[in-house]
């Protein structure tokens, strides 16, 4: 940058829902067929448009990934939906340098963060417009949409955190998110194959 210059930013949010207009955004869409073993029941999963869409993530990476003391910023908006009685929700995640932190805040809708620490116990924070989360190192988190309209939050992380998909893809959440009598309810889940 020049010497005294002022400049106009890259990246301006729309307010009303922080979606993100400037050059360099990544968009990326998650649809069922993408989301294989995700979900508990697979027969109901088998059931649905494999082109349905079930979230969409906006990420800006101002700087490279993996860059030591970067930030990352993003937004998240997941479908309202069930898949047999449980919600639609992220894949969800370890950091790959798992002691980062991240912030979450919501936007709109109504949701619950799933969180999970090294031992396995897990736990909910509801998300409602405004609220906000820090989830701590060590932890995996994943969000699902248990209202009627889209869920968005917005999210900040370090640009050297990376995403461990593998060991939930592997081990699993220790509890799901389902409707039960209409309210959201975590139940504890033996799918560890460990
Ligand atoms: C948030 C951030 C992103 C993440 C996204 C979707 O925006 O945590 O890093 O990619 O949620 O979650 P996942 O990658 O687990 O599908
Ligand atoms: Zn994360």
């Amino acid at each position: 940058m020049k010497n005294l210059a002022i400049i106009k930013p890259a990246i301006t949010l729309q307010l009303s829902n922080f979606h993100m207009k400037g050059e360099c955004i990544i968009e990326q869409i998650r649809k069922i067929k993408d989301l294989a073993g995700v979900f508990f029941d697979n027969d109901a999963y088998g059931e649905m448009d494999n082109e349905q869409i079930i979230y969409s993530v906006q990420s800006w990476f101002p700087v490279e990934e993996g860059t030591e003391g970067g930030l990352f910023w993003g937004n998240t908006t997941i479908m309202p939906g069930k898949v047999g009685d449980e919600y639609f929700m992220t894949k969800g995640h370890f950091h790959s340098k798992r002691e980062s932190a991240e912030i979450y805040f919501c936007i709109e809708g109504n949701g619950m963060l799933i969180l999970m620490d090294q031992n396995r116990k897990c736990w909910g924070e509801e998300m409602y417009p405004g609220s906000l989360h820090y989830i701590p190192g060590n932890v995996a988190h994943r969000t699902a949409n248990i209202g009627n309209s889209p869920l968005t939050f917005g999210a900040c992380w370090p640009a050297d955190a990376g995403h461990n998909y593998e060991e939930i893809q592997q081990e699993g959440f220790s509890a799901r998110l389902f409707e039960k009598a209409g309210k959201p309810i975590l139940i504890e889940t033996k799918e560890r194959r460990k």
